[in-house]
């Protein structure tokens, strides 16, 4: 073989050795890996899966998830409706046990071996059609065919004729936004609806509960709440900071309506409704709960379930309560359970807030002693439930109480009386008159903004927000511009029971103001015990005031400058006794902050797209005297 020949073959060989090297591998060579179809081992599961698309009247299918007991029969049903994935929401756990796998405020019915249903509320997650933040009813404010009341009773429909491991009863339950799913599900009810159990649900979005407090807009949460909800259907794209300090990061913009806009959220819906209706006007009132369920037959038997120190919804449960009790349809069919609970704390866990403590773990106790013999009753015909139209809970010394009415009020012989206790000079408070003609000022700077929990505030993970309302208030008290009147040392224990109003005499140099009003339970110099708790200032409830909407929340108006005016702060409702050896205090402010937006303390048409310059000092003052006698009426128990 010549040189060249021996040459040749080796450039050939070569050439199909970098062919097949270089040669592409086809893609069909790489099976998929996933198969079309994975049966989970669930053998040992006690209960199963499924997962459903449930049709609505208009077609719109609604992603449905369904826990069935293993061996059900003539099982009842539980439905939740949320917006927060229900998936996730039947996933607590990977266990292969039902009382595992679902939220705890489900773990009695669980155990008692209900069937446990969450469906995606219409356009969020796998759910089809569009996503209206807390969808109105039909009518004047929904031109469409379908609300949370029809898609509920199409909802039950379908899981009655579908689930033979029924017993064909079915109760709504959740909290929050679901509490609201839970009460609008009883309006026009299917006949399979026996009762509702909205936990914390969200009554009126202007007066108190998540978006304002009486016109004063609860800004961190509501634009982080309307990012997560209303950016994407799976809600995977969320707010984002690059600040530890939620209050530094809010300082970087004056307005609500400027941090919307360096967030990029301003075109989402609800945020436009949001900040096209500062004031209480038709779009707000039409949607208020209250008012509308008074005007509606009580459906189902309801349980309504509050938290005295729910940081997001704290208003509607008491106030949908009154608005219906004295209904001829309320007798043995409406009840309210207020227990010492955060946001959830009724759904999970009830022992403690922060370092207050209940004296156990309340919401086991409630779960397993009034919820589950109360659902028990309604679907499996159980025992008549032994259940107070009202069940309280007393803090201070942590016990449950049983009312016929709530706010006691007049009821039982005017056992509870509002008596004020009027803020007096150099910082004290009482039940006496104040006397001589006095007066505070402070200079309200919304430059430098009254925190309201100690910085940094973080969010994610360190977040202090579900025991917020209960931190030790001594983080403000002496600041110079945050007032504090306290009473001597009690000698004998105060109770009050009800709703505490605080009637303010103020004045301000601008043409607008917020007052924030706290009434704070001062423990102790001293406990060996439990040192944390010496001097602890514990808030028993506090509210804030938008001043502008001081005659009419639905038409604003100017302060004028310098004019005592008279500002009624209607506080939360609370159920509590100053022990011996406590003082009661009050504090008062004009910012809340970041949580509630600053007011510019100039009068603009829209607070939400006040301009920097309208931001200005003003001079607050207080009047304590026989002619303005400023104090908080709080209702005493005789
Ligand atoms: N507080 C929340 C909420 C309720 C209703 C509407 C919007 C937000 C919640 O926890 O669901």
């Amino acid at each position: 073989m010549s040189l060249r020949h021996i040459a040749a073959m080796t450039v050939s060989v070569l050439l199909s050795i970098s062919a097949l090297v270089m040669a592409p591998i086809a893609r069909a060579d790489l099976p998929d890996e996933i198969p079309a179809k994975f049966t989970p081992k669930t053998d040992t599961f006690d209960y199963a899966r499924r997962s459903v698309m449930i049709p609505m009247r208009d077609g719109v299918k609604l992603n449905t998830v369904i826990l069935i007991p293993k061996g059900a029969q003539g099982a009842p049903i539980i439905l939740n409706r949320t917006p927060y994935n229900a998936t996730k929401k039947l996933s607590r756990s990977d266990s292969p046990n039902l009382a595992d796998v679902v939220p705890h405020f489900l773990d009695t019915a669980a155990e008692a071996r209900f069937i446990i249903v969450s469906q995606d509320v219409r356009g969020k997650y796998k759910s089809e059609g569009s996503y209206v933040m807390t969808r109105p009813v039909i009518g004047q404010m929904n031109g469409s065919d379908t609300d949370h009341a029809t898609d509920t009773y199409d909802t039950i429909d379908w899981l009655v004729k579908n689930l033979p491991e029924s017993n064909g009863r079915v109760a709504m339950m959740g909290g929050s936004y679901e509490g609201f799913t839970s009460l609008m599900g009883t309006l026009n009810p299917h006949p399979a609806l026996k009762v509702s159990i909205p936990f914390a649900p969200m009554v009126d979005g202007w007066m108190g509960d998540d978006w304002f407090q009486n016109g004063a807009f609860r800004q961190t949460g509501t634009l982080e709440f309307i990012y997560g909800q209303q950016a994407t259907r799976s809600s995977d794209e969320s707010w984002w900071t690059g600040q530890r300090d939620e209050y530094a990061e809010f300082m970087q913009q004056w307005s609500a309506g400027d941090m919307a806009k360096a967030k990029g959220i301003e075109g989402l819906g609800f945020w436009k409704l949001v900040s096209a209706h500062p004031a209480y006007d038709h779009y707000w009132s039409d949607q208020a709960l209250d008012k509308y369920f008074a005007r509606q037959p009580i459906g189902v038997p309801m349980m309504i379930v509050s938290g005295l120190f729910d940081q997001e919804d704290i208003y509607g449960g008491p106030a949908l309560y009154r608005a219906l009790a004295s209904r001829p349809d309320a007798a043995g069919r409406l009840f309210l359970v207020m227990g010492p609970w955060n946001h959830g704390g009724g759904r999970r866990f009830g022992g403690d807030i922060g370092p207050i403590r209940f004296g156990g773990d309340t919401a086991v106790t409630f779960r397993r002693q009034v919820l589950q013999p109360f659902l028990e009753h309604y679907l499996l015909d159980g025992p008549k439930p032994d259940l107070a139209p009202a069940t309280i809970f007393q803090t201070g010394t942590n016990r449950w109480q049983n009312f016929t009415t709530w706010p006691i009020g007049c009821a039982n012989g005017c056992a509870v009386k509002n008596r004020p206790y009027f803020l007096q000079a150099r910082g004290g408070l009482g039940p006496l008159n104040p006397g001589n003609a006095g007066s505070d000022s402070y200079t309200s700077d919304p430059a430098k903004p009254v925190p309201y929990i100690p910085r940094p505030i973080p969010t994610g993970e360190e977040s202090r927000w579900g025991e917020w309302l209960l931190i030790d208030q001594r983080f403000v008290d002496g600041r110079p511009d945050v007032l504090t009147y306290v009473t001597d040392r009690l000698t004998a224990a105060l109770t009050i029971s009800g709703e505490p109003i605080a009637r303010l005499f103020a004045a301000t140099s601008g043409t607008d103001a917020d007052w924030v009003v706290k009434l704070i339970d001062v423990w102790p110099d001293q406990d060996i015990n439990r040192p944390v708790m010496g001097g602890y200032q514990q808030m028993i409830a506090a509210s804030i005031l938008r001043g502008r909407y001081r005659e009419d929340f639905a038409n604003p108006k100017p302060l004028t400058p310098g004019k005592v005016l008279e500002f009624n702060v209607r506080l939360p409702h609370a159920n509590h006794v100053f022990l011996p050896g406590h003082k009661i205090m009050v504090q008062i402010q004009s910012t809340w902050f970041p949580l509630y937006d600053r007011n510019p303390q100039t009068y603009v048409e829209n607070i939400f797209f006040a301009k920097p310059k309208d931001y200005v000092t003003a001079v607050q003052t207080i009047h304590h005297s026989n002619s303005y006698p400023s104090a908080v009426e709080l209702p005493i128990v005789n």
